[in-house]
């Protein structure tokens, strides 16, 4: 029997993951349970502008949101452009649970949540509203257009800026001691998006994998350089052929950095798991952190592999 281990993307995965771990090793819980109440921690702290409410805007000042669960390749769920609700991974869930889909977006996503139950909310918060004010004021002066300001916000600020202790997208991965594996994660998404911008996160292979005879993978950073790659699929087939989570995670680094014109604020992190609890992380820039969750560890560590370690 493997023991219990949680694996969650940024600082902030630090209290997530303490959220998630009573529900990992409860005899009525485990993996699913855990990555699910991980992800709600976080889509409740209004302090966090990139995850739930309190997530910063679109450019046209609207926060929407996106998530994922999985289990295997027949048991995931996710939602997209999802502007009401203040639980998207619940709702990613639900889907996975009560719906014969796999992805569901927008009022559709909606209308699904609140026939189960789930509340509708106002999800921009004062603090989001007045990053998107001064946002707009930086665009010279003049009403931006929300496609070209999208671009260049991208290469300004992103949220997924390679400066440590960024907050950022939440990734969870969990293994209980059943042997189960378990995915989620929750996104705002990128700051100041073209409205109508869904990432990397609720597609499946791309912010999140999870396959029982092969392993897990999560990401995050630009959606954008992983969608493009299928970053956590191939992270996930490689370890299915053989590698060791080091080596899946930083193949798919590396494709990034080939396939891609990268940015000078370009950021991706990867976390890959195996079914028996072996894991490691990798990024494209420092500043991507890990948080670690076992029974007798609960710490913050850096990826083992960082391409462009000098920037
Ligand atoms: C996205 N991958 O929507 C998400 C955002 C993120 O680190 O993870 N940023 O592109």
């Amino acid at each position: 029997m493997p023991d219990p281990l949680m694996l969650a993307t940024w600082t902030f995965g630090h209290s997530a993951n303490a959220a998630g771990w009573p529900h990992l090793v409860a005899s009525d819980g485990g993996a699913l349970d855990a990555v699910e109440h991980a992800c709600r921690h976080a889509e409740a702290d209004t302090e966090n502008m990139t995850v739930g409410c309190g997530g910063r805007p679109d450019a046209a000042g609207e926060v929407t949101l996106d998530a994922a669960v999985m289990l295997s390749p027949a048991r995931c769920g996710s939602v997209g452009f999802v502007r009401r609700l203040a639980h998207p991974v619940t709702l990613a869930r639900l889907v996975m649970e009560r719906s014969p889909h796999v992805l569901l977006v927008g009022d559709g996503a909606e209308r699904f949540g609140r026939a189960h139950g789930q509340p509708e909310q106002g999800l921009l918060t004062p603090a989001a509203r007045e990053a998107y004010d001064a946002w707009r004021a930086g665009s010279a002066g003049e009403t931006p257009s929300p496609p070209e300001v999208n671009i260049e916000e991208r290469r300004a600020s992103p949220p997924g800026s390679a400066e440590p202790g960024s907050h950022d997208t939440i990734g969870v991965l969990a293994l209980d001691a059943a042997g189960r594996l378990a995915g989620a994660c929750t996104s705002s998404g990128l700051a100041f998006k073209h409205p109508g911008r869904v990432g990397d996160s609720p597609i499946v292979g791309h912010g999140l994998y999870v396959d029982p005879a092969r392993g897990a993978a999560v990401a995050t950073g630009h959606g954008e350089l992983i969608m493009g790659v299928c970053g956590t699929f191939l992270a996930v087939e490689r370890m299915g052929q053989g590698d060791a989570p080091r080596q899946a995670a930083e193949a798919v680094i590396r494709r990034v950095a080939e396939a891609c014109d990268l940015a000078d604020d370009d950021q991706v992190g990867l976390i890959a798991l195996t079914p028996s609890g072996v894991w490691s992380s990798a990024s494209l820039r420092p500043g991507f952190r890990v948080a670690v969750r076992t029974g007798d560890r609960d710490e913050m560590a850096d990826p083992d592999f960082v391409l462009l370690a000098g920037t």
